[in-house]
């Protein structure tokens, strides 16, 4: 019998993660009642979504007693810990618990949960990708938008499950071990959420301290703190680094493990045992040195578990990306369009500037809900490398305040009068991009209904 059959249990946020929560614990017998400050006509898609379920609905509001009286609260990632009610939740000793805890307490198959604060998800479905042309079975799920719930409510698979990890999905993530953990990087970001970077910092390490002796540990060694996570890790260590490690000398170079990319070959090289492989990367599409990263990290992942070489190699030259980061949409007139809706925090934005070759003049169209982020880091790469800087949004007169002042610089009211100025401002060869360093939810939904909606005025001009 299930564990949850009878139990009265509290899912607070009705958005994806949420309905994913309501329909596994209603089909496992518990008594479900969902909480969302939304209203319900703005929660008709999850109502749907659950209508043939027995779900008590406590919607506009969350009411303190409904903290109080539940046997279990399962918190939605983007509901904050610091939520007031859930403070008569503590004090009644109630457990809270996230979907992804609730998920890694029923998967049995092996997990590989990648995070970092940039090129988790690109990570994440190049190495499905890569599982799916060796023929294995896998899924893909977690921040990238398939609940992990829904992959246990499916049935096992008997594959393996790629789950991209928030910091938001990791805050209160128990009881997981996983077979093997990437980190990307770690860079600033959601500090609208967390008062300090130390604080977003220990949310992402709780992912290696999920880890035991068994799990892989993959660090990325070119960022720095990523790397000093090498100091307290519990598992087996592999790193991956744009750098010939013999360049980086001494114990590293010796002891190497992992995978580097090799400039001057245009090859990966992969070290796990003592025979070397390579991969060829001239055939792979992804703009920018961020990506090599993550192809790394890809690779790492699939052959440690047990991924064919062939089958990687496949990938690399036939990937062409993953939608809403730096994806080409269209050339018109000779000008370039991208799409790089993902490009929600600084050091995304930065990563994408430097992604096109320094012939190109970039007209850059940034902006949206900020969250806390110092903007002035752009600046040296706004003034070497932005032709025109169009800003939207919330967040436009402190962008502007910070960078308006290292390029010529419009403030405009929609995403419409971006489009339009950008490209009446180009020329023949310039590249305009959408990568706009905010969240989106001053203007839509998600970065994915932004991110379409660009793509809609592009096609339309
Ligand atoms: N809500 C409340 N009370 C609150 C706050 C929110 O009721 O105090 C309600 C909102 O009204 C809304 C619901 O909660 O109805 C939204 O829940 P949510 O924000 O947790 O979003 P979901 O739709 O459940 O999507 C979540 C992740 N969202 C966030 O972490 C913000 C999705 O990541 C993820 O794909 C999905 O679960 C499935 O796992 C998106 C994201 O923006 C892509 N992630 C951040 C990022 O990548 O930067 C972390």
């Amino acid at each position: 019998m299930s564990k949850f059959k009878g139990k009265r249990v509290l899912v607070v946020g009705f958005g994806i993660s949420g309905v994913a929560a309501a329909k596994y614990l209603s089909k496992q017998g518990a008594k479900v009642m969902v909480t969302d400050t939304r209203q319900r006509n703005e929660l008709l898609e999850s109502i749907r979504a659950c209508e043939d379920l027995k779900i008590e609905y406590e919607l506009g509001k969350h009411h303190e007693k409904s903290f109080q009286t539940s046997e279990l609260i399962v918190l939605s990632p983007g509901v904050p810990l610091s939520l007031k009610q859930l403070d008569f939740a503590r004090e009644a000793n109630v457990p809270i618990v996230s979907e992804i805890e609730l998920a890694a307490q029923a998967i049995q198959e092996p997990l590989i949960a990648i995070t970092g604060t940039n090129g988790k998800t690109t990570t994440s479905i190049l190495m499905g990708e890569m599982f799916k042309a060796d023929q294995k079975p896998v899924f893909v799920g977690g921040n990238v938008g398939k609940p992990l719930l829904d992959y246990v409510m499916e049935g096992p698979h008997g594959g393996h499950v790629i789950a991209e990890l928030s910091s938001f999905q990791l805050e209160l993530q128990d009881k997981m071990v996983p077979a093997v953990a990437i980190f990307t990087n770690l860079e600033e970001d959601h500090l609208d959420r967390y008062l300090t970077m130390d604080a977003y910092i220990a949310a992402k390490k709780r992912l290696l301290k999920s880890c035991d002796r068994n799990s892989y540990v993959i660090l990325n060694h070119d960022d720095p703190v990523v790397s000093s996570f090498a100091q307290e890790n519990p598992g087996k260590l592999i790193w991956f680094t744009r750098k010939n490690p013999i360049k980086v000398g001494g114990e590293f170079a010796e002891k190497f493990c992992g995978a580097y990319y090799n400039q001057p070959t245009k090859q990966v090289m992969v070290k796990l045992t003592g025979r070397e492989e390579s991969y060829d990367l001239t055939l792979f599409k992804l703009y920018g040195d961020h990506n090599k990263e993550n192809l790394l990290a890809a690779i790492l992942g699939a052959r440690l578990m047990g991924v064919s070489e062939k089958a990687i190699q496949q990938v690399i030259n036939t990937f062409r990306g993953v939608p809403h980061r730096l994806e080409f949409v269209r050339k018109k007139d000779g000008v370039f369009f991208f799409n790089d809706s993902k490009g929600t925090n600084v050091m995304s934005v930065k990563r994408s500037l430097c992604s096109f070759p320094i012939a190109h003049s970039l007209i850059l169209i940034a902006g949206g809900k900020d969250k806390n982020m110092d903007f002035t880091p752009l600046q040296d790469l706004v003034r070497a490398r932005v032709k025109i800087l169009i800003l939207l949004g919330e967040a436009k007169e402190k962008i502007n305040r910070a960078i308006g002042d290292y390029t010529e610089t419009f403030l405009v009211g929609t995403f419409e009068e971006a489009v339009l100025l950008a490209f009446q401002k180009s020329r023949q060869t310039d590249i305009i991009l959408l990568s706009p360093g905010c969240s989106s939810f001053d203007m839509f939904r998600n970065y994915e209904e932004r991110g379409d909606y660009f793509k809609k005025l592009v096609s339309q001009l």
